[in-house]
């Protein structure tokens, strides 16, 4: 087993300067039935035998050389024009990439792995995550926030500063002087949220008895409690799993000299005169977004005394070792070590360190599997949310080629076929062989959101798959790939998900009490304890349904007509007074709206029959911006509140676009001015460039979504064309 080595990071430069980056021009994306790595060519013998693709290039932000198109004069032309762009990015295996990013917290865990399983980073990722980390530094005060458009934070910034001093950058350099001033200004790392207090004591500079107690022995409690994390939010008990484990033993780095410099650089007041005990609730008020209850202060006090007790029961605590250690063996082998997510990929590798050493066939194929949460991009290279959105971009472009006339467009024969064998190879054609002792949702049937290695059901993702599949069979000329055996089984897994509050949530069916809310131990994110029913993936179940009894009437029909029934109840029942709906996982009440007015366009309810989408309409009338578009900030996820971007933004306009038509919005004027909006937008290309972030997790994360600039702006086009002719 190696060990962190002084060297490691001392000796790996202590750059006092910014060091000399890759060439981006050697840069290639591999990709394999929806597996996506980079990979850095080092001699021209091998750049000459794998050039550069279009999507490399696009990707890595180099030029392009593609052809300039006639200014388009209909709203069709513009779809075209678009997706005469667009495709030129599609992988081989059928699906568009992109990255993933946004979020600030993940790269920390990755590199602090990578340290402490003294795991050499190879040279290329290593500087360009460098690259990465400074270009994404807040410009004024040199910290990090929460995401990349957040302001700068304990969490994001003390995480961030001690990535970049593993990754080479000595303390002396202007970027982590501007960093560590910053860090000092806040208070210091002492008071960092409580996931950066776990990292940071794994890391061996912050001391665990400041850091909650998280007993590994909770995973025996029965599956009956509430408490049990089976049923919380399956996010958060997978990163709670590999947290107990390591919590329980209590593992840490050795000291080093490295780690002893961390000691000094990241605290305002001598290290060993920190009282630790303090600590535990101890978060910066920049960093705080959901603060304990009362309850969970009271439940850590009295779990502090467990662990004072558990310490001399070792017994008890090697029981809770090793359930969470079969808990984190089983999410391994199902999702083939690309697990849930970023943070559970990183825990569940060090997991494997210190369980099964650096030798063994665990901890082999989590390095492998670094590499597919690992994006290039202009401005280096990040770790991405997921091991990609493969799955669900794919699903949302193949649905607006067909709305905007594309697919059945002899011209893209060949990028629908792709496409639809894409759609076809993700479908996930088996359960997990352990699925109810690891407490998960079935899915053999379901579409997962990234590929089908990755394994995991999502409600919506397995919808929009098969809307997709639908829509692409449906096309003349477009093979049948998936056949009615295997539609019946996504519907299968539909029908299993939706919750007594007669919406759908995310992964699963809400397994415990929303009041497990209360025990939040995260203070930076909301609502990540239970599972919650939403209108985005009720709705996308409620229109795969009816999208499935169109090509199958008779299969289940009575299930799945109820089943639609009480979607469309719980979509009207969650709208707010001022009509609009609250949009979960994309920017935000615009998105939301798309999804909740088709709910009711699908049972005939438009804005001239029904009160519910009439409301929806003038809310997001009420809200178009004077140049035609609407754009939408993150800040109204935060707040819950409707809040303005400072500019107009193509996908939130088109998200309402598609939500008016939806409801037949019986004015054509508002509309025509968002279509010109997002034609006049569109480069002479037929690209569309990247805007403000537009997806977020958790309330107070945001994440990118790339693709939505061409799949909903393609959507928007083509279904204008749909309902007003193609002319503008
Ligand atoms: C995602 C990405 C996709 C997203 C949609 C399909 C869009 C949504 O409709 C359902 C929820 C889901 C699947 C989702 C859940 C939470 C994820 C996985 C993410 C936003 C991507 C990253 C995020 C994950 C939790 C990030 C890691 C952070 C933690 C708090 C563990």
């Amino acid at each position: 087993m190696t060990v962190a080595s002084e060297e490691y990071a001392s000796a790996k430069l202590n750059l006092s300067s910014t060091p000399k980056f890759t060439n981006l021009e050697n840069w290639r994306l591999k990709v394999d039935e929806g597996r996506q790595t980079w990979h850095y060519l080092v001699t021209e013998e091998e750049r000459l035998a794998w050039p550069q693709t279009i999507c490399d290039r696009y990707s890595l932000g180099l030029p392009l050389n593609v052809p300039k198109l006639d200014t388009p004069r209909t709203p069709l032309e513009s779809a075209r024009n678009g997706f005469e762009f667009y495709r030129r990015l599609q992988t081989k295996d059928g699906h568009w990439s992109g990255e993933y990013g946004g979020p600030m917290f993940l790269i920390p865990g990755l590199i602090i792995t990578y340290y402490i399983t003294g795991t050499p980073i190879p040279d290329p990722m290593r500087l360009e995550l460098i690259r990465y980390l400074l270009n994404r530094a807040e410009k004024n005060d040199g910290g990090w926030g929460i995401h990349i458009e957040g302001v700068s934070t304990v969490f994001g910034t003390a995480l961030n500063y001690v990535t970049l001093r593993i990754l080479g950058l000595g303390p002396e350099h202007p970027a982590m002087i501007k960093a560590r001033g910053t860090l000092h200004k806040l208070g210091g790392a002492t008071a960092i949220p409580a996931w950066g207090k776990f990292w940071l004591a794994a890391l061996g500079v912050y001391e665990w008895k400041g850091v909650n107690p998280i007993p590994p022995e909770l995973w025996a409690l029965p599956k009956a409690l509430p408490l049990c994390p089976g049923n919380w939010w399956v996010h958060t008990r997978l990163v709670y799993l590999p947290m107990g484990y390591i919590y329980g033993r209590r593992l840490s780095a050795p000291l080093t000299s490295f780690t002893q410099s961390l000691r000094k650089e990241l605290y305002v007041e001598p290290y060993e005169s920190i009282h630790w005990d303090s600590q535990r609730n101890n978060v910066a008020k920049i960093d705080l977004y959901t603060p304990h209850s009362k309850i969970m202060d009271v439940l850590n006090y009295g779990l502090t005394y467990y662990e004072a007790l558990a310490a001399k029961l070792p017994l008890l605590r090697n029981y809770g070792l090793k359930l969470t250690l079969d808990q984190i063996k089983m999410e391994d082998e199902n999702s083939s070590f690309q697990t849930i997510g970023p943070v559970s990929k990183a825990m569940n590798w060090l997991v494997t360190f210190y369980e099964y050493g650096t030798d063994s066939y665990q901890f082999k194929q989590h390095v492998e599997k670094n590499a597919d949460f690992m994006w290039m991009g202009p401005d280096g290279m990040m770790m991405n949310g997921t091991n990609g959105s493969q799955l669900w971009d794919a699903a949302f472009i193949a649905q607006a080629c067909v709305e905007a006339k594309l697919a059945d467009n002899l011209k893209y024969r060949e990028n629908m076929i792709k496409l639809l064998e894409f759609i076809d190879i993700t479908q996930i054609r088996r359960n997990p062989p352990n699925w109810e002792k690891s407490y998960r949702q079935i899915t053999l049937g379901a579409w997962p959101f990234s590929t089908r290695e990755q394994n995991y059901t999502v409600s919506d993702c397995t919808a929009e798959g098969l809307k997709a599949t639908i829509a692409l069979q449906s096309t003349p000329g477009l093979p049948t790939l998936v056949d009615i055996p295997r539609l019946r089984q996504a519907v299968d897994v539909m029908l299993t998900m939706q919750n007594s509050d007669n919406g759908f949530a995310s992964y699963e069916t809400i397994r415990g009490p929303h009041l497990l809310e209360l025990l939040n131990p995260a203070e930076v994110f909301g609502n990540i304890m239970t599972e919650y029913s939403y209108p985005e993936c009720t709705t996308a179940v409620l229109m795969a349904l009816r999208s499935f009894i169109k090509v199958d009437p008779e299969y289940r029909r009575a299930e799945i007509d109820e089943t639609c029934r009480r979607s469309l109840l719980y979509i009207k029942k969650v709208q707010h007074k001022d009509g609009s709906w609250y949009g979960a996982w994309a920017i935000c009440y615009t998105y939301a709206a798309m999804f909740a007015l088709q709910s009711l366009a699908s049972v005939n309810e438009y804005y001239e029959t029904s009160d519910h989408a009439k409301r929806g309409c003038d809310f997001l009338v009420q809200h178009q911006e004077a140049d035609g578009g609407w754009g939408e900030s993150y800040k109204s996820c935060e707040l819950h509140v409707y809040s303005r971007n400072e500019k107009s933004q193509v996908v939130n306009t088109a998200f309402a676009l598609r939500g008016l038509l939806e409801a037949k919005y019986p004015h054509k004027e508002p509309i025509r001015r968002g279509i010109e909006f997002i034609m006049k937008r569109q480069q002479a290309t037929g690209e569309w460039l990247q805007e403000s972030i537009e997806g977020v997790f958790n309330k107070n994360c945001m994440i990118s979504y790339p693709n939505y600039k061409f799949s909903f702006t393609i959507w928007a086009l083509g279904q204008y064309a749909s309902v007003y002719g193609d002319s503008i």
